[in-house]
């Protein structure tokens, strides 16, 4: 048996705790970067507040108490890019060819400015030129009146689009005949929704944020809060300050996760004071959860075996509302103990340590994000932990629960109103019923899909509503070409992007309000909604004069598209975008749960949208929980590139630093991870650099493995020894995004796999010694 550790202990890049001092100085530092200063103060005293708008951030939930943190030095830093006073209008696309820009950094991009004007791309020019908004609209008309089929349309979403825009947008893309809505979240926590809808009947999390004051244990896997959803610091730091215990699941030494200091708590901040954030802290190797969370089963079995202790299993709860569970136990048994070690990169006390914690804790509350969504064998990796939950009863009862901690701030907002290429029957019935035409039955586009419709020339137009599809999607080189084979694209944008770049035979860019922004229509100021994690739903308006009288709202953007190729079919898209209390009213008619949605929104804070599972109301077939039976995989990797394996071969994630939202790069410092100003650098376990013969510091390209032929590699990345198990490494997202086939995807969620790419390494050119 191999009991030993992959990973070093490696002193951490950064020694102060995360939050603290250093958030504080990198707030006020982007703050007076936007050029925007004191209009940027009112927007952050106005972030997440009763009257303000919706932090663009993330979609961590909003804490009732007035003393917890409302607004976070990321959430600040998305705030400061989005109401910067810097304009890229007619006169900078005039000054600027395609292929001068193409060779620009993303962070350069988006850096110039929000986007004032539409514009139509000019292939003799090789430029963006002004165009009116009626002409882009009848553009687009013309083109999807043109196509053979409704089918050859790709309507994607990013995950910032408000409730109302999301609604309208795919009420839009169903009347004209598709269900392609192929959206970010394809490629985010799809893993997330098919393995909750098809184990406990709702693809949501089960957990409110007020179940995290009872928690006794909380587990985190795979996600970087630190970076990513800081507020949700504060509420780790509550639980273990009270007592409750918290794991942490994750093969790199995140410092939110180690330590925190509450920037806005003066006593911590005058003191220097800060929290320990976690009981114990485990670093798995890359895709070994799975294992893991087995591994905590089966010592729970052993103890239950030797102990006989009825509490350790939550018998009735077994009984009444599973069903499999036997079945997967005894998968569990025949499981060695040996394949749980090898696969998982910890050793045996480090299992039966944290299972230790889940034994002992009445209630228990599991987190994750996209380090367990973005793996090949993604689904089996929750379906083990949803199962785990069900054998002590975790799953709704107050204190206990499942939380997928979800990215973009609306996107569990999009799915609840239709933006999902695989919609349910009751949404179609719903639609059909009230609008009084027939929708799409048959399955539409995700997102890898999408491109690989696009790049055969089934599909002919794509619209983008936010997001940056070329540089978020794997493959990039084959992405590209993809968009590049298209009668049309068009992106409906707040900043430059590389997405904007690589046009169709034509393209459009329509620039749209933010969050921020005030959006003025015919009768007023209008609000938009929003859901968070916790599937509590409320209103969002901005506060910010917009900095040109031509950008649009999102949804008079998809108002005037749906005009101008349905004229007036199903509805009167111009009049219900006077008000959105009408697009509010059409939703209470169509989506359940939101029933008289307009006058809901009024109260502080908005509403619970309410959650079946929570209330052991299982929508599944047979009306539990199903337990569902996977064996541990042979290899993490898809056979594609396993078979293709050797000694030197290792397994890459590609992750966010501490200055970037997905695509959009704020700087370029990782602080946490102590990277300053670069962001072409692989973190490596210092025992691999020698093992491979390279040195820290040196330039090396990488290249996966896959077995289509063809090369995907980048090229000169700076080695960094990191505490990261052997053979684990990590590098950014998107530069890293050439490296993903677009065929490695996870099973039945189609989610790129970005967290487990094999590659290999080599010397980069300039690097050696001739
Ligand atoms: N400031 C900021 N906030 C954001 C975003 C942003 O880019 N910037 N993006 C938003 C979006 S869309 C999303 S989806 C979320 C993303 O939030 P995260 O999921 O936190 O984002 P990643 O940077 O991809 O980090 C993945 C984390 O999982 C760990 N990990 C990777 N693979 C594994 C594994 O196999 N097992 C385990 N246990 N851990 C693993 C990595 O070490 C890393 O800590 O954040 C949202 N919030
Ligand atoms: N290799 C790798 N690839 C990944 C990931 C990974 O971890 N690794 N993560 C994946 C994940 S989790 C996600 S969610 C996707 C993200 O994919 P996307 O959501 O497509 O990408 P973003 O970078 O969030 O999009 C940024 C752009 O959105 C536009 N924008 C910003 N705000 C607004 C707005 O309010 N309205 C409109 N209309 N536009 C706006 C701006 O023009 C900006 O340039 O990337 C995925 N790709
Ligand atoms: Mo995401």
């Amino acid at each position: 048996m191999s009991e030993k550790k992959n990973s070093t202990d490696l002193p951490p890049a950064y020694k102060a705790p995360a939050g603290g001092w250093g958030a504080l100085e990198s707030t006020t530092r982007h703050w007076l970067n936007s050029k925007n200063a004191v209009k940027n103060i009112k927007s952050l005293l106005n972030t997440n507040q009763d009257n303000g708008f919706d932090c663009p951030g993330c979609a961590w939930g909003e804490e009732k108490n007035p003393n917890k943190i409302k607004f976070c030095e990321n959430g600040a830093k998305a705030v400061n890019w989005e109401a910067t006073s810097k304009q890229v209008g007619a006169d900078f696309f005039q000054q600027y060819s395609l292929s001068w820009l193409r060779e620009q950094s993303n962070y350069y991009l988006e850096y110039q400015g929000r986007l004032t004007h539409p514009m139509r791309y000019n292939p003799e020019t090789d430029k963006y030129q002004p165009i009116s908004w009626d002409d882009a609209f009848g553009l687009i008309g013309s083109h999807l009146k043109q196509l053979d089929h409704p089918d050859q349309l790709e309507l994607y979403t990013s995950g910032r689009a408000s409730n109302e825009a999301a609604f309208l947008y795919q009420l839009f893309g169903r009347s004209f005949g598709t269900n392609n809505f192929p959206d970010c979240s394809n490629m985010c926590h799809e893993a997330s929704g098919f393995a909750l809808t098809s184990s406990i009947g709702v693809g949501k999390g089960t957990v409110t944020l007020e179940d995290f004051e009872e928690a006794d244990a909380i587990f985190v896997f795979g996600q970087n809060p630190g970076t990513n959803h800081p507020r949700m610091l504060d509420t780790l730091r509550s639980a273990i300050k009270r007592g409750a215990k918290i794991v942490i699941f994750n093969p790199l030494k995140e410092r939110g996760l180690e330590k925190f200091q509450h920037p806005q708590n003066p006593i911590e901040m005058l003191t220097n004071n800060a929290t320990t954030m976690h009981s114990i802290y485990l670093s798995p190797k890359l895709g070994g959860d799975m294992a893991a969370i087995r591994g905590m089963v089966k010592a729970l079995l052993e103890t239950y075996d030797s102990s006989h202790d009825d509490t350790l299993i939550d018998q009735a709860f077994i009984a009444e509302h599973t069903q499999g569970m036997a079945a997967y136990l005894d998968g569990v048994r025949e499981t060695s103990w040996d394949k749980i070690i090898d696969q998982s990169g910890l050793t045996r006390d480090e299992i039966n340590s944290a299972a230790r914690i889940y034994m002992d804790a009445d209630k228990v509350i599991s987190t994750w994000a996209m380090g367990l969504t973005q793996h090949h064998h993604s689904v089996a990796i929750l379906h083990e932990l949803i199962n785990w939950m069900a054998l002590r009863g975790n799953i709704g009862r107050p204190g206990a629960g499942l939380c997928p901690v979800r990215g973009h701030s609306n996107v569990q907002g999009d799915r609840t109103m239709g933006i999902d290429e695989r919609p349910s029957d009751t949404l179609l019935d719903a639609l059909e019923a009230h609008f009084n035409i027939p929708m799409p039955r048959q399955h539409g586009h995700s997102a890898v899909e999408a491109i690989d419709a696009m790049r055969s020339g089934a599909c002919k137009v794509f619209i983008g509503l936010g997001g940056n599809f070329a540089a978020a999607s794997p493959d990039t080189d084959v992405t590209e070409h993809a968009l590049s084979q298209c009668d049309l694209t068009v992106h409906i944008s707040t900043k430059l992007n590389r997405s904007h770049l690589i046009t169709g035979k034509e393209a459009l860019i329509l620039p749209c309000l933010g969050r921020t922004d005030i959006d003025r229509q015919a009768k007023g100021p209008q609000k938009i909604t929003v859901e968070d994690s916790f599937s509590m739903v409320h209103a969002s308006a901005g506060v910010l004069e917009p900095s040109s009288a031509e950008m649009r709202s999102e949804p008079a953007i998809i108002a005037g598209i749906a005009h101008a190729v349905l004229g007036t079919k199903p509805i009167d898209w111009l009049s219900v975008i006077e008000d959105y209390s009408a697009i509010r009213a059409l939703i209470a008619q169509t989506i359940p749960g939101f029933s008289e949605f307009n006058s809901k929104i009024e109260q502080p804070g908005g509403f619970y949208l309410g959650n079946s599972a929570r209330k052991r109301d299982w929508a599944t077939q047979g009306g539990k929980v199903i337990v569902h039976r996977h064996p541990l995989p042979d290899s993490i990797l898809p056979d594609r590139s396993s078979k293709l394996l050797h000694n030197k071969t290792l397994v890459l994630q590609t992750l966010r630093s501490h200055d970037q939202y997905n695509t959009t790069i704020y700087g370029m410092n990782d602080r946490y991870r102590g990277i300053k100003g670069e962001r072409d650098i692989l973190f490596i376990n210092p025992a691999d650099i020698q093992r491979l013969g390279f040195k820290e510091g040196q330039l090396v390209d990488i290249k996966s493995l896959w077995d289509d032929g063809r090369t995907r590699e980048v090229k000169g990345f700076k080695l960094i020894g990191y505490s990261i198990p052997a053979g684990n490494i990590a590098a950014y997202y998107p530069e890293t995004n050439p490296l993903v086939p677009l065929d490695s995807y996870g099973v039945n969620s189609r989610t790129p796999t970005s967290k487990s790419i094999a590659v290999e390494l080599s010397a980069h050119q300039s690097n050696r010694i001739l």
